[in-house]
Formats: structure tokens, C-alpha cells, sequence
């Protein structure tokens, strides 16, 4: 992992959570819980939690002054050594805060890359990450604190990084070295691409879906599974058998979040091609989730994002060993033309998934008889 994120490893989180005026009680609570397990995810211990509503946040703190005099005081009560912010911070405030709590404070998006950055296994994941720590780190920190960071010599597990390296390569330079190795690879994954017979069926979703888990079961794969958040970086492909007879190509991908840093969606760019030159989109969700109707508000967004909305979907609701899916079909019927019920643990439902599949990809190309055939036989 490159070294400029803090390692949040085996820390005591208060996790502060400042709503601004808009945002539904539901949504911020969703929000919450996602960052309690994203931040379990990242191995640190929730000690406590505020929230506070506000109008408008301030400039300097994010929070006001009688709030940031309870962060204080809880911090001391919960012996929290670190503090993460469900909101997007500035650099001055990440800065301003750090100096009057004394305590590390990170935002949403360091946490969610400081996973990313532990969970990349392959060069290509890595060297996404790496470039999208390092635009977010040349977007939020000021010069003079750049210097501060890095002499700190925070969590050095990279992949070869050393704080005399940090120090001495410009960023500037290594986000073009990291671009430049980035599209070899994408060379070389959109010249296989190019060969491809098999129609392409990608897994996409919320994170904690199942998608990997579907992956397995369609193709009795072993991708890894985990009830962690981000489970998946490096995506997997696996040949699935429709029961017309034919194979396709399945791919697994990383799963989406709300707020998912912009700079993690472009990096994974990449990966995520293979979503929009995809044949059929499975669209996994996890059914007996209270925020299902937000998880898919997100990964619409994000399919949109990456110019993948044109692809026909199957909108799959998985985990209906844990929730009755009638409901959440009733809510979506209008905009998921098919809809497919499985559970991947259960392995329900996984027969007319597959039929469902094969009946929305284009018809297998009829073969002609050769020319000359008559003759022949
Ligand atoms: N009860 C139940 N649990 C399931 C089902 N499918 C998956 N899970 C569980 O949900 C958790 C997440 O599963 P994954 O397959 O890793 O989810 P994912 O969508 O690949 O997640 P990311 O890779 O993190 O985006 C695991 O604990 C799975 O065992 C299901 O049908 N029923
Ligand atoms: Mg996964």
C-alpha cells in the first residue's frame, strides 16, 4: 500500500457524523452504520459516535465551537485516538481539527481508500489505488502539511515506497508514472477483450451484495468472500453454463458505496470498462437491507457514471433466505423490467437466473452448414 494514508489499523474511532439540513433522517443513519463497518473493515474499534444537525457547516471546523468542545470531551471519555467524519472535509479543516483535538482526523473518502489500499491484491488494483491516494492527496493537503504527512512515516506497508521516496519523487511525476503503467495494462486487457467470443455478463452492486458469492455459486467458483465491505478489488472472470446450452463469461467487480471518492471511480476506470462494454448487467442486491432503495439510487449514478446505463440489466434480489422479496419487487417493477429472486447462499433461484440470462442475451449465432455440405453428406 503506498504509504500516504493513515493506517487506521487496531485505532479507538469516534466516528462524528454532522448532517446538513437536506439529508433524510434514513439516509444519514444508512450512512452511519455504513461507516461503523467501514471503519471495522479497516480495523478500527468504534468507541463512540456524535451527530449533530446544521444548517451550513463552517469553513474552519466543519463543526462549531460548542460541538468541537463535545468531540473533545468525548474523545477524552472514550479514549478514541482517532476521529472520522462522515462528511467530506477540506484540508484546512482536516488540518484546523487535527491542531485543536490532538488527535488524528480523517474524512469518508481516506478511510474508504485506505481499504481499497489494503484489499488491492493485483498490480492493476494496486497501481489504481496508489494513483487515486495520490490525486486525493494533491487535491486536499496544503503544501506545508504535505511535508508533515509524510515525515510522520505513517502505515509504510507499500508497494516499495520509503518516506525518502515520498519526500524526494514529486507527486506530480508519480501520477503520470502510475497513468502511464495503468494503460499498458488497459492495452493489454482491451486487446483480449478484442478476442473474446463468449458474450460478457458483469456482477455489479453495492458492496455486501453478494456478488461474489453469486459468482461462485453460477459458476461453482472460488472467488473470496467476505462480510466485509469491499470484499472484492481484482475482478474475476468465470465461464457460467446457460442451460440453451451455451457459455458465457461472468465477471465479478469491486462493489459501489455512496460518496464512493471520485477519484477511486475514475481510477477503477478501467475495470470498470469492462461493465459498459458488457452484454448484460446483473445487478446484485442485498434484499434484506433496510437501504436497499438507496444502494440502488448509488449504483445507477455509477453506472451512469461509467456510461453503462444503455447495457440491458436483470435487476437480481439475493438474500431472500433472510428477507421476503415481495415487497421490494412491487417497488421496482416499474423501473427493472426483469427481475430475478435468488439467494446465493441457499443456492435458490439460481435455475431461472440462468434462464432469465440466456433469454436476455442476444440468440447464439445460428451456425450455417459449410458450403459444400450438401455434397458431403
Ligand atoms: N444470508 C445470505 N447471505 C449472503 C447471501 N449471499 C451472500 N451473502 C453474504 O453476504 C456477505 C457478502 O458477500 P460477498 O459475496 O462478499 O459480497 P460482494 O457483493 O461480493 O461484496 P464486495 O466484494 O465487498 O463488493 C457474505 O457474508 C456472504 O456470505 C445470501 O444469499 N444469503
Ligand atoms: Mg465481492
Amino acid at each position: 500500500m503506498p504509504a500516504m494514508i493513515h493506517n487506521v489499523t487496531e485505532e479507538r474511532a469516534l466516528l462524528v457524523q454532522v448532517v446538513v439540513a437536506r439529508r433524510s433522517r434514513q439516509e444519514a443513519q444508512g450512512s452511519l452504520d455504513e461507516l461503523r463497518r467501514l471503519s471495522d473493515t479497516a480495523g478500527a474499534r468504534v468507541v463512540g459516535t456524535i451527530t449533530q444537525r446544521l444548517r451550513k457547516p463552517t469553513p474552519s471546523f466543519f463543526v462549531g465551537q460548542g460541538k468541537l468542545a463535545e468531540i473533545k470531551l468525548a474523545c477524552e471519555h472514550t479514549d478514541a485516538n482517532l476521529i472520522v467524519f462522515d462528511n467530506e472535509l477540506t484540508s484546512v479543516q482536516v488540518n484546523n481539527l487535527d491542531l485543536s483535538i490532538g488527535i488524528k482526523v480523517i474524512d469518508r473518502t481516506e478511510l474508504i481508500l485506505q481499504i481499497f489500499a489494503r484489499r488491492a491484491k493485483s498490480a492493476e488494483a494496486q497501481i489504481q489505488v496508489e494513483l487515486a491516494q495520490l490525486q486525493y492527496l494533491v487535491s486536499r493537503i496544503p503544501i506545508s502539511e504535505k511535508q508533515q504527512r509524510f515525515q510522520g512515516g505513517i502505515g509504510m506497508r507499500g508497494p516499495g515506497e520509503s518516506p525518502f521516496q515520498l519526500r524526494n519523487a514529486p507527486m506530480r511525476r508519480r501520477i503520470v508514472a502510475a497513468k502511464k503503467k495503468l494503460k499498458t495494462i488497459q492495452e493489454r486487457r482491451r486487446r483480449t477483450r478484442k478476442h473474446r467470443r463468449l458474450p460478457l455478463v458483469a456482477l455489479v452492486g453495492y458492496t455486501n451484495a453478494g456478488k461474489s458469492t453469486l459468482l461462485n455459486v453460477l459458476a461453482s467458483a472460488n472467488a473470496y468472500v467476505d462480510d466485509r465491505l469491499f470484499a472484492t478489488l481484482d475482478t474475476k472472470t468465470k465461464i457460467v453454463h446457460l442451460p440453451d446450452d451455451r457459455n458465457v463469461l461472468v465477471t465479478d467487480t469491486v462493489g459501489f458505496i455512496r460518496n464512493l471518492p471520485h477519484g477511486l471511480v475514475a481510477s477503477f476506470r478501467s475495470t470498470l470498462e469492462e461493465v459498459s462494454e458488457a452484454d448484460l448487467l446483473l445487478i446484485v442486491a442485498d434484499t434484506s437491507h433496510a437501504s436497499l432503495p438507496d444502494h440502488l439510487d448509488v449504483v445507477t449514478a455509477t453506472l451512469r457514471d461509467i456510461d453503462a446505463m444503455n447495457v440491458p440489466a436483470i435487476l437480481v434480489l439475493n438474500k431472500i433466505d433472510k428477507a421476503d422479496p415481495g415487497g421490494v419487487m412491487e417497488e421496482f417493477r416499474g423501473t427493472f423490467e426483469d427481475i430475478s429472486c435468488v439467494s446465493a447462499v441457499k443456492k435458490r433461484g439460481l435455475a431461472s437466473l440462468k434462464k432469465a440470462i440466456a433469454s436476455k442475451l442476444p440468440p447464439p449465432p445460428v451456425l450455417k452448414p459449410a458450403e459444400g455440405w450438401k455434397e458431403l453428406v
